[in-house]
C-alpha cells in the first residue's frame, strides 16, 4: 500500500482560502450524509420517491457495505481519499462501495433547481473557455452518460493540467481511481444507474439526462471547482500520474535501495542515467496542477545534486561518499512526491 504526503503550505492555502474539503480527509467509519434538500426538491427533473429509495436504501447500501469491507480488511487507517486513489490494489467490495459513496455524496450536492449556470463564475468562464458554450458541455455530458454502455457515471472534472474534461466510467468508478483511465478531481456527476432513474422514466435514459442535466446546483459546482483546483487530492493524481517522475522514481528505488544494503554497482552503474531522469522532470511537461515555486526549486536542487553524483562516480568517488551523497538525493525527491515505498 503506497502511503502519500500532502505538500503542507497547499494546506495553509486551503485554509486561507476559506474552502473545507467537504468530500475530502472522510475517515472510518463512514457517514450517510443528510441530503441537503427534501426527497421532492427536485421534482419533476427527478421524482421523490425515486430520490428517497436511492438515498436511503442504495447509498446507505454503499456506506454500510463500505463500512463492513474496510473492518473485515483492517483498512481503518485509510481515509476514502486513499481507498478510492488506491483502488485497483484493494479488493472490488472496497472499490465499488468507496466509489458508491463519494460519488452520491457529490450527486447529491451538485442537484438544485434554483442555482442556474453563472456565466460570469469562475466555472462558468472555464466552460465557456474550454467547451464554447453551456450548450456544448451539456451535449458532452449526455453523450457521456447516454453512450456508458450498463451501470455508471458521467463526470466533469478537473484534470491534472487544471482544464475542465468529461468523461464516464463503469459501475462506481471515478476519475479519482488509480483504475480510472482518466484521472482528475470530479465536480459534477451524473447517475446513470437504472436505479437513478427507473421508476420515472424507465428506458428512457436520454430523457432523464436532459433533465438532470438542467437540475445542476452551479453554484455548488462552482466551489468544488475553485477547491479541486487547489485541492491536494488533484496533486496526488498529477504526482500519482507523471509519467517523467513515475521514470525518476524506478531509478531512484533501483539504485537507493540497493545503497543503502552496501552495494554501490547499481548507482555507479546507472549515475548518468540518474541524471538524466531527474533533467526529464525539469524539461518534459509538468503538470500544471504541481507547478509551484516550492517543488521547481526542489526539482532544480534534485538536478544539481544528480550532477554532483554522476561526477564523483566519473572520478571513482569511495563508497561512503556515493552513499553520503545518494541519500541526500533520496530525501530531496521524498520532499518532491513522497512515493517511495521502502
Ligand atoms: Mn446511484
Amino acid at each position: 500500500m503506497k502511503t502519500n504526503s500532502y505538500i503542507f503550505p497547499l494546506a495553509i492555502i486551503f485554509l486561507l482560502a476559506g474552502f473545507t474539503p467537504k468530500l475530502t480527509a472522510q475517515n472510518y467509519p463512514f457517514e450517510l450524509p443528510k441530503l441537503p434538500y427534501a426527497y421532492n426538491a427536485l421534482e419533476p427533473a427527478v421524482d421523490a420517491q425515486t430520490m428517497e429509495i436511492h438515498h436511503s436504501k442504495h447509498h446507505a447500501g454503499y456506506v454500510k457495505n463500505l463500512n463492513a469491507a474496510v473492518k473485515e480488511n483492517n483498512y481503518e487507517k485509510y481515509s476514502l481519499d486513499e481507498l478510492m486513489l488506491y483502488a485497483g490494489e484493494f479488493d472490488n467490495a472496497i472499490r465499488n462501495n468507496a466509489g458508491g459513496h463519494y460519488n452520491h455524496s457529490l450527486f447529491w450536492r451538485i442537484l438544485s433547481l434554483n442555482n442556474p449556470f453563472n456565466a460570469g463564475s469562475e466555472v462558468g468562464k472555464a466552460v465557456n473557455v474550454t467547451f464554447g458554450s453551456l450548450d456544448s458541455l451539456k451535449k458532452l455530458l449526455n453523450k457521456a452518460g447516454a453512450t456508458r454502455f450498463g451501470s455508471g457515471w458521467a463526470w466533469l472534472y478537473v484534470t491534472t493540467d487544471l482544464k475542465l474534461a468529461v468523461s464516464s466510467s463503469p459501475n462506481q468508478d471515478n476519475p479519482i481511481m488509480d483504475v480510472s483511465p482518466e484521472r482528475g478531481v470530479p465536480i459534477l456527476c451524473i447517475d446513470v444507474w437504472e436505479h437513478a432513474y427507473y421508476l420515472k422514466y424507465q428506458n428512457k435514459r436520454g430523457d432523464y439526462l436532459a433533465a438532470l442535466i438542467d437540475a445542476v446546483n452551479w453554484e455548488a459546482v462552482d466551489n468544488n471547482y475553485r477547491e479541486a483546483l487547489i485541492s491536494p487530492l488533484l496533486r496526488t493524481v498529477a504526482k500519482e500520474t507523471w509519467k517523467e517522475l513515475i521514470t525518476f522514481h524506478g531509478v531512484m528505488s533501483q539504485t537507493f535501495h540497493p545503497s543503502e544494503e552496501g552495494n554501490l554497482k547499481p548507482i555507479r552503474e546507472r549515475s548518468g542515467e540518474f541524471l538524466a531522469k531527474a533533467k526529464a522532470l525539469q524539461t518534459e511537461k509538468m503538470p500544471a496542477a504541481l507547478d509551484d515555486p516550492e517543488i521547481k526549486k526542489a526539482i532544480g536542487d534534485l538536478i544539481k545534486g544528480a550532477a554532483i553524483l554522476n561526477q564523483l562516480v566519473i572520478k571513482k568517488a569511495d563508497d561512503k561518499t556515493l552513499i553520503h551523497n545518494l541519500d541526500e538525493l533520496h530525501d530531496v525527491f521524498h520532499t518532491i512526491q513522497g512515493l517511495c515505498r521502502h
